[in-house]
C-alpha cells in the first residue's frame, strides 16, 4: 500500500501540472482540521445538510422505506448515519471507510447504544468499484452525505452512481447530500475562512506528503489559494509557491529527484464540484435511478436526495 502511494505521489508531483490527490489531506491532523472546518460559520454545508435531515426527517424516512442494510460510504466517526437509526431502523449497518482502526472504534461504541442492529466495519477504497455479493438479495440503502461526491470529477461521479445503482439489484437506493451552486461570496468564504483553518488544512497535505515520501516541502514557501471556477462549476484548491523552490523527492535507488517551482507556480490539491438541483437529479437518472426525491434548505444552499435504483 505504502509503495503504491509513494509511486502515485511521485507521478502526480512530477506531472506537467503538479497535483496531490485530496485523499492525502486526511492524516490525523488533517482529519481533525476537517472536523474544525465543519464547525466554522463560513462552512455552511455540514450544518445545512443536518438542518435538511432534521427538518424533513419524516419525508426522508417515508421515501427511503424499509432498510435491511444501511451502507455508510466514507463513514468516518459514524455520527451522521447513527442519527438515522431511530427513523430508518436498519437491520444491519455496514460502515465503510479507508481507515479501519478509526472505524472499528466508532462502530464498537455504536454497537453498545444499538445492540439490536448487526454492525460491521470494513476498510474500503471508495475510488475503486464496489461489490457486495453476500447481501445481493437484501434491500440496501447506500448513504453518502457531506457532498463527498463533489470531490469526484463528474465522469467519476457517473461511474460511482452506476456502480451503486447496479449494486442495489433493483431493490434499494441512495441517500446522498450535495452542495449547490450559489453566490460567489458564500462559496469563496467557505473555502477562505478568515481564521485560516482551510488554509492550514490545505498546507498540512505537504506535511503528510513529506512523511510518506521523505520529501522536504517547507510550509513557509507555500500559500493557500482557493477560488470558484465558474466554467467548471467547482471550487479549486491549490498551493501556490511564494518563492522559487527546489524540493527533493528521495528516489528508490538513492538518486534523489529534484523538482523546481517558480514563484506563483501551483500544486492542485482539490476540486469541489457544485451542482444545480436539476443537473444533479439528471445525473442520478442517467446512472440508473428513478423516482428521485429532493429536499433543500430555504436558501437553496444544499440538497439531499433519495434515489431509488431502477427495478
Ligand atoms: C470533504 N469535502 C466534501 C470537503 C469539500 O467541501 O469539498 C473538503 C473540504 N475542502 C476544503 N474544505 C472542505
Amino acid at each position: 500500500m505504502k509503495h503504491t502511494l509513494i509511486q502515485e505521489l511521485h507521478l502526480s508531483l512530477t506531472n506537467d501540472a503538479p497535483f496531490i490527490s485530496p485523499k492525502f489531506f486526511y492524516d490525523d491532523v488533517g482529519s481533525h482540521l476537517f472536523d474544525v472546518i465543519t464547525l466554522l460559520e463560513e462552512y455552511y454545508p455540514t450544518r445545512t445538510e443536518q438542518w435538511i435531515m432534521d427538518a424533513f426527517q419524516g419525508a426522508i424516512t417515508d421515501a427511503v422505506g424499509p432498510c435491511e442494510v444501511l451502507l455508510d460510504l466514507g463513514a468516518g466517526n459514524c455520527a451522521k448515519a447513527s442519527r438515522l437509526f431511530n427513523s430508518i431502523k436498519p437491520k444491519q449497518y455496514r460502515a465503510l471507510d479507508i481507515s479501519k482502526e478509526y472505524l472499528e472504534a466508532a462502530v464498537a461504541d455504536l454497537q453498545k447504544q444499538f445492540p439490536h442492529i448487526a454492525m460491521s466495519a470494513e476498510a474500503i477504497d471508495l475510488s475503486l468499484p464496489l461489490a457486495f455479493p453476500d447481501i445481493s438479495e437484501l434491500r440496501k440503502i447506500f448513504f453518502f452525505p457531506g457532498s463527498s461526491i463533489g470531490n469526484y470529477d463528474p465522469e467519476k461521479a457517473d461511474q460511482f452512481f452506476a456502480n451503486i445503482a447496479h449494486e442495489c439489484h433493483g431493490n434499494g437506493g441512495l441517500l446522498i447530500g450535495v452542495d449547490l451552486v450559489k453566490d460567489l461570496e458564500t462559496l469563496h468564504l467557505a473555502y477562505n475562512d478568515p481564521l485560516g483553518v482551510t488554509s492550514a488544512f490545505n498546507l498540512n497535505i505537504l506535511l503528510n506528503v513529506n512523511r510518506i515520501i521523505g520529501s522536504n516541502f517547507n510550509l513557509q514557501d507555500w500559500e493557500h489559494y482557493a477560488f470558484f471556477n465558474e466554467s467548471q462549476s467547482r471550487i479549486e484548491m491549490h498551493l501556490r509557491a511564494r518563492v522559487n523552490i527546489e524540493v527533493n523527492l528521495p528516489g528508490s535507488n538513492a538518486r534523489d529527484h529534484v523538482i523546481r517551482f517558480k514563484v506563483g507556480d501551483l500544486i492542485h490539491t482539490e476540486n469541489s464540484y457544485k451542482y444545480t438541483q436539476d443537473s444533479f437529479t439528471e445525473k442520478l437518472r442517467y446512472a440508473g435511478f428513478e423516482n428521485i426525491h429532493a429536499w433543500t434548505d430555504p436558501k437553496k444552499h444544499f440538497l439531499v436526495c433519495f434515489a431509488n435504483a431502477k427495478k
